[in-house]
């Protein structure tokens, strides 16, 4: 599978310490990976590093040539390497950057060949010749970029593969989100790996994708940062989601509307009517009940925090809300049992 994309610019320069380098979804440390970059580059062109790293492109090896004029990019054919133990991909823009897919040992890359160069000719005629307005807007392309190869490319290969281990040759995506604490990575930590820690806390910048074994079949879980400096990504991860997860910390009251907010944001600016939805209500252990009628209090907490959030006038019946503590698991296995209820519903 594809487990990371990377993007080498070369400023004006030819200097190839001079050269901008981006990832996703783990940043590569450029120091440790000049000789990488350096074998990468010279996978592109043998001959002559002093040129451009594209520059023996012949018509005959570019793929997408200026033939078509609305087409601005020369995109060359995409070079396989295996480095060290890097199974690597890269594909050459019109001589200026390359961008690379980082696979598994086991995987072909030629496999995924067309899916990459057809979606990065696609997305890069968003961008005019290469002119990427900032480094976020980079960071956005390789997001969008990755989440299509995975969600595509790792599907067609499944379907070759895999045929009869999953029938569809799908897997089911929950895209998790809600602001920031509410305990939606250590959500995804607890159902992978069984664990959970108070002191564990890293809030989380990029998407943390994880795969998810289940009988009923394989969860893609895509767990997205919180923090409102990067809730602008969020649309980024509800492509071709097949159901949301909304998470709310019930313990921290005072972050109710601006949680209500952001919610209501996403549901009124999209149309998400078709796409099962799961509200978490999370931390459930910090509430305190007197024990003695604990289920009636739960129920009328409940209804208190579906009014306060309006989640009744939602426009569709797929959704339901859920109690939970990550901390205690309580709940966490009915939820992966009701994400396959409300997706086969
Ligand atoms: N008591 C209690 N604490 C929890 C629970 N779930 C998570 N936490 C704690 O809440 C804090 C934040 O958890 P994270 O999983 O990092 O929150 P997040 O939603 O991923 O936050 P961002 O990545 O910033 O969006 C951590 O200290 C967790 O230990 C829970 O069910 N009960
Ligand atoms: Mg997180």
């Amino acid at each position: 599978m594809l487990s990371k994309i990377f993007l080498l610019k070369r400023k004006n320069s030819y200097d190839l310490t001079n050269l901008d380098i981006y990832s996703y979804p783990e940043d590569i440390n450029k120091k440790d990976n000049k000789d990488i970059v350096l074998k990468i580059i010279q996978g592109h062109d043998q001959e002559s590093l002093e040129n451009d790293c594209c520059d023996n492109l012949k018509s005959e090896r570019v793929v997408n040539s200026a033939q078509d004029k609305s087409n601005p990019f020369v995109i060359g054919n995409p070079v396989s390497q295996l480095i060290g133990n890097q199974n690597l991909y890269t594909l050459c823009i019109n001589g200026e950057m390359l961008i690379g897919l980082v696979f598994e040992k086991e995987d072909n890359p030629y496999d995924y060949r067309e899916i990459f160069v057809d979606m990065s000719n696609e997305l890069l005629n968003i961008e005019k010749c290469c002119s990427f307005k900032d480094d976020i807007a980079i960071e956005n392309f390789l997001i969008t970029l990755f989440i299509d190869i995975k969600r595509f490319g790792d599907e067609t290969l499944e379907q070759v593969h895999d045929v009869s281990f999953h029938p569809s040759g799908l897997f089911t995506k929950v895209f998790l989100f809600g602001i920031d604490e509410v305990g939606k990575s250590s959500f995804t930590r607890r159902i992978k790996t069984g664990k959970f820690n108070d002191n564990y806390f890293t809030p989380s910048k990029r998407f943390n994708i994880e795969y998810i074994q289940r009988q009923d079949g394989l969860l893609s879980i895509w767990d997205s940062p919180g923090q409102n400096t990067f809730r602008d990504r969020w649309l980024l991860g509800l492509q071709d989601t097949n159901i949301i997860i909304y998470m709310v910390d019930v313990a921290n009251q005072l972050r109710f509307d601006e949680s209500k907010t952001e919610f209501w944001k996403i549901y009124n600016e999209n149309d998400l009517q078709d796409i099962p939805l799961l509200i978490l209500g999370n931390k459930v252990d910090l509430i305190n009940h007197n024990n003695s009628n604990n289920d009636e209090q739960l129920k009328r907490t409940e209804k208190e925090i579906i009014d306060f959030f309006e989640f009744d006038s939602l426009h569709h019946n797929n959704w339901k809300f859920v109690f939970t503590s990550v901390k205690t698991s309580y709940n966490i296995e009915k939820v992966l049992n009701t994400i396959f209820t409300l997706v086969s519903a």
